[in-house]
């Protein structure tokens, strides 16, 4: 009677796991940039596949790596990370491999072959590129008319005395790498001696009657549109995209590459390592790997698309700056190198300090 008992609640107990099992498989939950994903893409793919999307968002590397620490992996599907991240996330067991040993996902030979065997994924396992762009300064063209291109209008006092300014926030290898190269030591400075001087750096900036604080690059653009500071750091293609959506609120903001160096990055999708629905992620990969839908997306967003099949559907404004440097910007453009272990814990004490002393 007991065992009869036992077996009548388990068997309710496992009805109840597969109705959560087919509940999970309608959805993909996709934590996301804010600002980088075109509703339409969404609503095609729901309709073809019936999979249902929610997306969540995040506005730095930073942000992304708490949430997925604080058990963030077990509760999205998709995510996108940018590339000196992915080691990062490789090596804190929060992501999985995109396929199974020998598979490979449909549309993958669509990417440029400079872009498949990644230093940040060599095999090119755990990420397939969504996106690419460059980190770089956004300001007030009424403020400065002609600025010398420099990350002196962020870190120079003779240069901007007064004006509100913000650094950006969520980065500390990005801000000390601006800081580097500021000082001479390169955008891709790695290790105790230039980033001590970077730290000492912005905690002299810190201390300027006229610094505003630590802003997101997407805040910092309206933040420059509203005069709440007059100059900031973005990434190029969304002050495009707002540009082209609205002149008259856009168009006094200028954007450049500073002459000392920045970063070039890559945005990544990924799939966390106890995704509910890695069917699903897989399912959206293959879809954005289609040739119109990566064109689709990459016009959308303004920025440049990795999917070589994708570049004759692109629209005339990705290939010219700012979403498509010329060739000096693009010289001087870095990818940030990938740290880990003590070099990486070194990076954020010396961040935390320089955020808080
Ligand atoms: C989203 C742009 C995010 C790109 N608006 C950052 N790598």
């Amino acid at each position: 009677m007991l065992l009869r008992q036992w077996a009548w609640l388990a068997g309710l107990g496992l009805a109840a796991v597969s109705l959560a099992a087919s509940a999970e498989e309608g959805k993909l939950r996709l934590f996301n940039w804010s600002d980088y994903m075109d509703p339409a893409i969404i609503d095609a793919f729901e309709t073809e596949t019936g999979i249902e999307v929610v997306q969540n968002y995040y506005n730095s590397n930073a942000e992304l790596f708490s949430k997925l620490t604080a058990g963030g992996d077990a509760q999205y599907d998709l995510i996108v990370p940018s590339d000196y991240f992915v080691p990062r996330l490789i090596d804190a067991g929060l992501i999985q491999p995109l396929a199974a040993e020998g598979e490979e996902l449909e549309g993958h030979d669509n990417i440029l072959a400079e872009f498949r065997a990644p230093s940040y994924d060599p095999e090119g396992d755990y990420t397939v590129p969504y996106l690419w762009g460059a980190t770089g300064i956004v300001y007030n063209t009424e403020t400065w008319p002609d600025p010398a291109p420099s990350w002196g209008l962020l870190y120079d006092p003779e240069v901007n005395a007064d004006y509100p300014f913000a650094l950006l926030k969520g980065d500390a290898q990005f801000t000390f790498g601006t800081a580097c190269a500021f000082q001479g030591a390169g955008f891709d400075c790695v290790g105790q001696a230039p980033w001590v001087e970077a730290a000492r750096l912005v905690i002299e900036t810190r201390g300027r009657d006229n610094f505003v604080g630590f802003v997101d690059a997407t805040a910092a653009i309206e933040q420059v549109a509203k005069g709440v500071i007059h100059v900031g750091v973005a990434y190029n293609g969304d002050l495009a995209g707002k540009r082209a959506g609205d002149p008259e609120t856009y168009g006094k903001l200028g954007f450049f590459i500073p002459k000392e160096g920045s970063q070039r990055w890559v945005d990544a999708l990924a799939i966390p390592a106890r995704a509910p629905n890695p069917e699903a992620a897989r399912a959206f990969i293959e879809y954005l790997l289609r040739p119109e839908i990566a064109a689709q997306l990459a016009n959308y967003n303004f920025y440049t698309t990795p999917n070589e099949a994708a570049l004759p559907l692109v629209n005339d404004a990705l290939r010219e700056p700012p979403v498509m440097p010329d060739e000096a910007a693009r010289e001087r453009l870095h990818f940030t190198p990938s740290v880990s272990g003590e070099e990486l814990e070194l990076l954020q004490e010396l961040w935390n300090e320089a955020r808080s002393r």
